[in-house]
């Protein structure tokens, strides 16, 4: 059974995936009206995807363990960037702000006493350490490129591939 306190820690981490969704979702519609970048736009779209596995992932829980998860109102995301590369520093941005909430909900996991969740969360812990670091490579490869096309055509061609390469490392 959970206690109160980890059960509204999840349930807001249920929001802040499902939000994390809706973030990227607009990322890939932005991308998907932007010519030549197909791959980034699919990137986009399958983090969308993988974002509501993780909330699927964690409403299970909460049901699973007695609890009742709420699926929650969400806000508004960002719907354009000014370019690429600003929509991937947010990506990065946001990540960063979801793997301080992932280490939140352990913290409260820990001094609950609760080592089912505790265990459970360690999932999300090893996902982050991914997220963050396919999300930093993505911010690297643009600062290379800068404003070069052809360089951006490579970064389109390559998106796919790398980001299955930092999934399997
Ligand atoms: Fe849910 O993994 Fe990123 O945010």
């Amino acid at each position: 059974m959970l206690s109160e306190r980890v059960q509204n820690a999840l349930n807001a981490q249920i929001k802040i995936e499902a939000q994390s969704s809706q973030v990227y979702l607009a990322m890939a519609s932005w991308s998907e009206i932007q010519p030549g970048i197909d791959n980034v736009t699919a990137f986009f779209y399958k983090h969308s995807e993988e974002e509501r596995q993780h909330m699927l992932k964690l409403i299970h829980f909460v049901n699973e363990r007695g609890g009742f998860a709420q699926i929650p109102e969400l806000a508004q995301p960002q719907l354009t960037f000014p370019s690429i590369k600003h929509a991937f520093a947010s990506l990065l941005k946001h990540e960063e702000y979801v793997s301080g909430s992932i280490n939140k909900c352990v913290d409260i996991a820990l001094e609950e006493k609760d080592y089912a969740t505790h265990n459970f969360l360690q999932w999300y812990v090893a996902e982050q350490i991914e997220e963050e670091a396919l999300a930093r490579t993505m911010n690297d490869k643009l600062e290379l490129i800068g404003d070069d096309k052809s360089g951006m055509y490579m970064f389109d061609r390559d998106i796919l591939t790398i980001s299955a390469s930092v999934e399997n490392m």
